[in-house]
């Protein structure tokens, strides 16, 4: 028998599966003009590719079609660039990282729904989003009952697979099989069955090693060998070394003043180089027996792994830059008992991050003096990403931090503002702000209190001056309890359009 057969006994595991093999065309044709898709995937990884790439060669052939596309988070080229170029995305949720599609979206022609990602499950599950007419998921292999053993990453495939009246299955070949058994799938009853969630310590598995799905919902298996194209990371630049000391010097104030041990509480880190960074510093602290329970888990976090540092990561995506990725399925049996992978109903849970207290470390593109936080719109209009689970993180962790450089745009733009442009999260949940120049422990801190803090602490010297002038101001006007001059506040971004093209790029 050739390898190649004896690898699709080893993936397709009852002969009903290898009945159902089909092309990627035949199996794009289930796909209808008008229907809502859910694909798997998560920051670019473990995402259909083969299907979507047949489906934007059907509309580029002049057919009229048109879907709701929902993912788990960022999906790759192959469906965010195939399908917007082709025109075929109406409405897309609940996050991306796209440039093409941002495009669209800031131009009005994708309707895009920027939401909670954890709540994004409960949304379909709940019926408050359209039914799911077919899912398209990457697996592993499917097992001899018909259910589906995940790749890289789990997302929202499981509810998405339980959901769709039809489900086709991107059989990837390039995945090694030794990814088997690294996830851990549960789905939760709707309220008011819900159960507790029985996740006491990150590396605690309470579910399956597949997604249930079932030889009846499977409409086709489509077998492909294309790498997900993750997004690569940048340099480890000095404005982030910077925010990445910061924070390990924050860490170290809590354990001196006993909040904190040196294994600290399981960590989670958002996508972007910035969060990428920030656990490279980890890699040369004192800290260690570090854990996770994360949404991703990006190249910093594998190192952490490889070192020992970290003892396991709990999460719902494995996304390395496109150069760690290929090491990593090189070294999968190194991981298989260090990494959970998890639905992002499961990673992303209040419920569970509350319990054991995440410290929870996202980025902002903007912060204003009362430790406000924009980290989805340029200028309070145009759609950058989304919040993804930072929200789901940040309102639940045992510490939120965000940081971000102190200025953008080539030092042109203050990152701390007077008042930010859009709010996505709050003053309520901000407890640490972070930049290369210092962080302000906003905990226990007024309104008032909180400014002095952040101004002295985070803002960049060129525009402490001009932030402090306007506090002052605004507490000579009034003696209230969160002091603004509006107008003031409210046209600071404005004479920044000048410096160019920030809602163009
Ligand atoms: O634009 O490339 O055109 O210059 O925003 O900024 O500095 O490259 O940083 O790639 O890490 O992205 C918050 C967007 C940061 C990202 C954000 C411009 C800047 C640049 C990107 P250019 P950088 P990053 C994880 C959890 C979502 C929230 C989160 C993000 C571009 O990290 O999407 O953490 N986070 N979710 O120039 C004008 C400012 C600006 C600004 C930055 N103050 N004014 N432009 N930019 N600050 C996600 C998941 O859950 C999966």
């Amino acid at each position: 028998m050739s390898e190649k057969k004896m690898g699709l006994e080893a993936r397709l595991r009852d002969s009903k599966a290898l009945a159902l093999v089909r092309s990627a065309e035949e199996a794009a044709e289930i796909i209808k003009d008008g229907m809502t898709i859910g694909v798997s995937g998560f920051t670019p990884s473990g995402y259909p590719k083969a299907v979507p790439l047949a489906l934007a060669e059907r509309a580029k052939a002049g057919e009229q079609i048109k879907i709701d596309l929902y993912t788990g988070a960022s999906v790759g080229p192959e469906i965010d660039t195939a399908l917007t170029e082709a025109g075929i995305i109406r409405k897309r949720l609940p996050y991306h990282t796209n440039a093409t599609i941002r495009g669209k979206i800031n131009e009005g022609e994708v309707e895009y729904i920027d939401m909670h990602l954890s709540q994004s499950t409960q949304y379909v599950n709940y019926g408050m989003l359209n039914k799911i007419d077919v899912a398209i998921v990457e697996g592993l292999a499917v097992t001899e009952e018909g259910h589906i053993i995940p790749t890289t990453a789990v997302g929202n495939a499981p509810s998405f697979i339980k959901n769709a009246d039809k489900v086709i299955v991107e059989i990837n070949l390039k995945k090694p099989m030794s990814l088997e058994g690294m996830s851990d799938i549960v789905l939760l009853d709707n309220p008011p069955n819900r159960k507790p969630i029985n996740i006491c310590a990150p590396q605690d598995r309470i579910g399956t090693p597949y997604m249930e799905c079932g030889f009846d919902k499977i409409a086709a298996i489509v077998i492909t060998d294309m790498q997900d194209k993750t997004r690569p990371l940048g340099e480890v630049d000095d404005a982030s070394r910077r925010i990445s000391d910061n924070i390990i010097k924050f860490f170290n104030k809590e354990v001196a003043e006993g909040r904190l041990t040196n294994s600290l509480l399981p960590l989670q880190s958002g996508v972007g180089s910035v969060a990428n960074a920030v656990l490279y510093g980890l890699c040369d602290s004192e800290y260690e027996n570090l854990t996770c329970y994360t949404e991703v888990v990006q190249d910093s976090m594998l190192d952490l792994l490889r070192s020992g540092k970290a003892v396991m990561a709990s999460t719902t995506a494995l996304s390395p830059s496109p150069a760690a990725l290929e090491k990593f399925l090189d070294e999968v049996e190194f991981f298989r008992d260090k990494i959970i992978l998890r639905p992002q109903e499961i990673s992303n849970n209040p419920e569970v991050v509350r319990r054991l207290g995440v410290i929870a470390m996202n980025t902002a593109i903007e912060a204003d003096i009362y430790g406000n936080v924009n980290s989805t719109h340029i200028m309070g209009s145009k759609m950058m990403n989304g919040i993804g689970g930072s929200g789901d993180f940040s309102r639940n962790g045992a510490i939120t931090i965000f940081s971000t450089p102190s200025t953008a745009k080539g030092g042109k733009i203050s990152s701390i503002v007077p008042m930010v442009s859009h709010v996505d999260h709050t003053e309520h949940e901000v407890m640490v702000l972070v930049t290369e120049q210092g962080y302000a422990d906003l905990r226990g801190l007024s309104p008032k209190e909180r400014a002095v803090k952040i101004i002295e602490n985070c803002a960049h010297p060129d525009f402490k001056e001009e932030l402090m002038s306007y506090f002052k101001r605004a507490c000579d006007a009034s003696a209230l309890h969160t002091p603004h001059i509006l107008s003031e506040a409210l046209s600071w971004h404005s004479r920044f359009l000048d410096t160019g093209s920030m809602l163009e790029e």
